[in-house]
């Protein structure tokens, strides 16, 4: 019978750390917060970073980390740390992600990676387990932008990434982003005083959902980031002359959405006109004055492009904005481009690498190093410590939808991988020769 049981638990490796019961259950409570109406768990979410829902999920979260014996603070971009203290006067090991969600969203991007952490810090208080490093929670303010076209906010405020004007920006409801900084209780003065000052971190840490499909079609249980893509956003405004759609002949038309929907075909023509896995997306148009029997007379869509090498990205630009000349020039039309947000690239540290393997083999779990097609504020923090990411497989590789999905013992298995890198690093980091 005891070698029975010793064989059982062998095949099914060694026990986890974390409690992956608790871990589901704290995933299924933060999922109430911006919970469609008479929707469940797998309905999704419309979180998005600012709202009513994000402020009380905030709370919440909050008070969950209190009651995890953590130290909890506030800084001025509207960041969520909670705190561990450590042994020794060290700089400290962060890691986190973020809780806010893109309209219609799911329950697994961002919230893996905040409630994988908080799982962390569960575990660690229960095994009663000390480390050299203080270890630190960060919940990141708006990290999917839905607000002011500025995603990774509250990391790029942290990285001192952000620019002053950005607090005037408006979002569509004509809010800036410093009345929302109040909202949170902040004053949007000293936004600057969240920059994190260099040194103050040894690493960071972040676990993802992939939001890809490459883990879960080859079956592995983990993926090792080896980058994370630098994302480009600009607004384009095409404007024409809004006239009368049954007295205009075709002839003497300035149509803002025909040279709109021209300008989309040309950012996939351009996009695809060299090999790669760079990506181009338009994903709105805003026509006005939006009615059947008007011509369009302004259309605001944007363009996001992304690739792992910024030059690439912007070799690409030229080639879009000569495009975009020529069919501003066929269409009468004036369309007009301005960037919004440029996230560079970053590479993951190679020993955080093979660190993040390392505590994937041990805890018997099988890993692929991959590259992140999807931002995270990883990329911002990168400019301040060496930084890791670990991913765990995403059902059907479906993401930024309700239909988002990752298994309970993939989640539980990311956070047993962070639990364990992290010791590694306070093994690691800071020894003496
Ligand atoms: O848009 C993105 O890549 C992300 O999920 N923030
Ligand atoms: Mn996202
Ligand atoms: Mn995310």
């Amino acid at each position: 019978m005891v070698l029975l049981a010793s064989l059982l638990a062998f095949a099914q490796g060694p026990a986890r750390h974390v409690n992956q019961q608790r871990l589901w259950a704290t995933l299924e409570k933060l999922s109430e917060f911006g919970r469609p109406a008479g929707a469940g768990f797998e309905g999704g979410v419309t979180r998005v970073g600012f709202s009513e829902e994000d402020l009380a999920a905030r709370g919440w979260l909050m008070q969950q980390m209190r009651e995890a014996g953590l130290e909890v603070r506030v800084d001025p971009a509207g960041n969520i740390f909670g705190k561990r203290a450590g042994s020794e006067k060290f700089p400290t090991i962060l890691f986190g992600s973020h809780i806010d969600s893109v309209p219609r969203g799911g329950n697994f991007d961002g919230d893996v990676g905040s409630l994988g952490a908080l799982e962390v810090m569960r575990a660690l208080r229960d095994g009663k387990i000390a480390t050299r490093h203080p270890l630190e929670i960060v919940i990141w303010t708006n990290e999917e932008g839905h607000h002011f076209g500025r995603g990774l906010l509250g990391s790029s405020a942290a990285a001192g990434l952000l620019s002053a004007d950005v607090l005037e920006r408006r979002d569509e409801e004509g809010k800036t982003l410093a009345d929302w900084l109040r909202r949170y209780g902040q004053d949007p003065a000293r936004l600057a005083d969240a920059r994190i000052a260099p040194g103050a971190l040894a690493a960071y840490l972040e676990l993802h959902i992939e939001q890809g499909g490459v883990l879960d079609e080859s079956k592995i249980q983990i993926g090792v980031v080896q980058g994370i893509v630098g994302i480009h956003w600009w607004t384009c405004t095409a404007s024409g002359f809004a006239n009368h759609a049954g007295t205009t002949p075709m002839n003497r038309r300035q149509d803002a959405l025909a040279a709109a929907a021209r300008a989309a075909l040309a950012v996939r023509e351009e996009v695809r006109a060299e090999s790669g896995r760079q990506v181009g997306t338009i994903g709105y148009v805003r026509v006005e004055p939006g009615a059947r029997n008007i011509i369009p007379g302004r259309v605001e869509f944007p363009v996001e492009l992304r690739d792992l090498d910024a030059a690439k990205v912007l070799r690409i630009w030229a080639r879009i904005e000569k495009r975009f000349a020529e069919i501003a020039k066929e269409e009468n039309v004036k369309l007009d481009c301005v960037p919004l947000q440029a996230d560079e690239p970053a590479l993951t540290d190679t020993a955080i690498q093979n660190d993040i393997r390392a505590a994937a083999r041990a805890a018997g779990y099988s890993t692929l190093d991959l590259p992140s097609g999807a931002g995270h504020d990883a990329q911002q923090i990168a400019k301040l410590a060496p930084i890791g990411m670990i991913f765990v497989p995403s059902r059907g590789g479906i993401s930024h939808s309700p239909r988002e999905y990752s298994a309970p013992a993939d989640v539980a298995n990311g956070a047993e991988v962070l639990y364990r890198t992290i010791l590694l690093l306070d093994e690691r980091l800071n020894r003496k020769p």
